[in-house]
């Protein structure tokens, strides 16, 4: 690991990396190993993999009693989960979500064939803007799927509001949510239910995994069917169900990584504060904040990339830290609108996100969590400095390079 002062030490000027290995957004945080293997040791012995075992029904118990939820539904992934959850709230129709979300959240209305509005997002928050909601409400409208994106809760009172008026089912998408909190409750708690994604890029993980969580009981008890193929007795199917369930292996390491949970976080957050003290008063560039009278995970590093200010923009910046090791990403790029099959079936969908079309092209997400150090952390802030404070230089001598190597080419070609 090395910091760098002039620019022909950059990487994408034929400098040698930063870093010997590349630093990832979405390392997995490893908890306690011996812990670990040891559970894993018992569920061998015990011979129960699958099916609503033992380690399953304890992690549920515990995340329960950190929400402070009433019923917490272990599935495979989150994915899956927003599947059961959707269905179970008996969403049909037309469901509102924003676009500026990672595809799962769009996906998984679709897989259940039903329509995906898009809305736009409010560009403080990056979240679901409640304004637009109301606008893109039609008689088909059955919810809303918000998303607390980065891990920063969305309006949920106005949201909560706006359902309750025009009697919508309100589901969140809280895969980046896990111990934070709103108002002082924990997230989990809003909403008809609320959906964690424990992902290996999770700053909590389970390998994969999710949880379900809600305080309606009879939305609970469906959830739970549907996990399990819809079986409410060994020969009994009560709901079209899928398999949605958390092995013994998931929550083996669901129960070892809670253990650790406090000890992620904290790494977190010295990371974040050493993030925005490295980066700050550099032009051009904003780091998205937390809310410090919450609770927060920090578990994303996001910055805002304004090119007017810094004469290079984020892709540029992208590529820098690429040749640097620092594999940077740029979520939620291009926003769902622009995926498939939703690009085809709207076509002009930008046109009524302004926002989202901006911040997708502004935003860029750094490595953080247990495998990221405060002297990674330096290095990378100082390669952003060098590269957002000289950015017309460095664009300059690409510029030069690549004229260099078109003439080298043509000459060869010549000869
Ligand atoms: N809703 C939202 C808002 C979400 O963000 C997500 C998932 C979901 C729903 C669905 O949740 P799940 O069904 O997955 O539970 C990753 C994750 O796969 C995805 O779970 C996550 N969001 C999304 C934000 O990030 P990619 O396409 O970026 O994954 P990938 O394979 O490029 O991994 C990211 C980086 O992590 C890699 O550069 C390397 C590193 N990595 C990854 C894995 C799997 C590791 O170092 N070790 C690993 O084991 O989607």
């Amino acid at each position: 690991m090395s910091r760098k002062d002039y620019l022909e030490e950059l990487g994408i000027l034929g400098g040698i990396p930063a870093f010997d290995d590349k630093l990832h957004v979405g390392r997995p945080n490893i908890g306690n190993r011996e812990r670990l293997l040891a559970r894993i040791n018992d569920l061998l012995d015990r011979r129960w993999l699958t099916n609503d075992g033992p380690y399953v029904q304890e992690f549920e118990r515990e995340a329960s009693k950190l929400l402070g939820v009433d019923h917490c539904i272990a599935v495979c992934n989150a994915t899956v989960g927003l599947e059961i959850a959707i269905r179970a709230a008996g969403l049909s129709g037309e469901v509102i979500v924003p676009s500026f979300t990672f595809i799962a959240t769009a996906h998984a209305l679709e897989w259940q064939e039903i329509t995906p509005v898009f809305c736009d997002i409010d560009p403080a928050t990056h979240n679901i803007d409640p304004r637009r909601v109301e606008e893109a409400i039609t008689p088909r409208t059955t919810g809303i799927l918000g998303v607390h994106l980065w891990g920063r809760p969305c309006d949920v009172d106005a949201l909560t509001e706006i359902a309750r008026r025009h009697d919508l089912r309100l589901i969140f998408d809280a895969a980046h949510a896990f111990r934070c909190s709103h108002g002082g409750h924990m997230i989990g708690n809003f909403g008809d239910a609320e959906v964690f994604s424990f992902h290996a890029t999770k700053f909590f993980n389970t390998f994969e995994g999710g949880l379900v969580a809600t305080n309606d009981a009879g939305l609970a008890q469906k959830v739970r069917l549907m996990r399990n193929f819809g079986f409410s007795g060994y020969d009994e199917v009560s709901y079209i169900g899928t398999n949605g369930k958390m092995n013994e292996m998931s929550a083996a390491m669901g129960l070892t990584s809670l253990e650790s949970l406090n000890e992620f976080v904290a790494v977190n957050h010295r990371n974040y504060e050493q993030y925005e003290k490295g980066l700050s008063g550099i032009p051009g560039v904003r780091l998205s904040t937390y809310d410090e009278a919450e609770k927060c995970n920090y578990q994303y590093i996001v910055l805002e990339i304004e090119e007017t200010d810094t004469g290079i923009n984020r892709d540029d910046l992208m590529e820098i830290l690429w040749a640097e090791n620092v594999i940077a990403r740029r979520y939620f790029y291009p926003g769902c609108h622009r995926m498939e099959p939703y690009h085809s079936y709207y076509p002009d969908a930008r046109l009524r996100l302004p926002a989202t079309e901006r911040l997708t092209e502004r935003v860029l997400v750094l490595p953080t969590g247990t495998a990221v150090s405060p002297e990674h952390v330096a290095v990378i802030c100082g390669l952003i400095r060098m590269a957002l404070s000289q950015g017309p230089a460095i664009r300059q001598r690409l510029l030069d390079r690549e004229t260099a190597v078109g003439v080298d080419a043509r000459n060869k070609k010549r000869a």
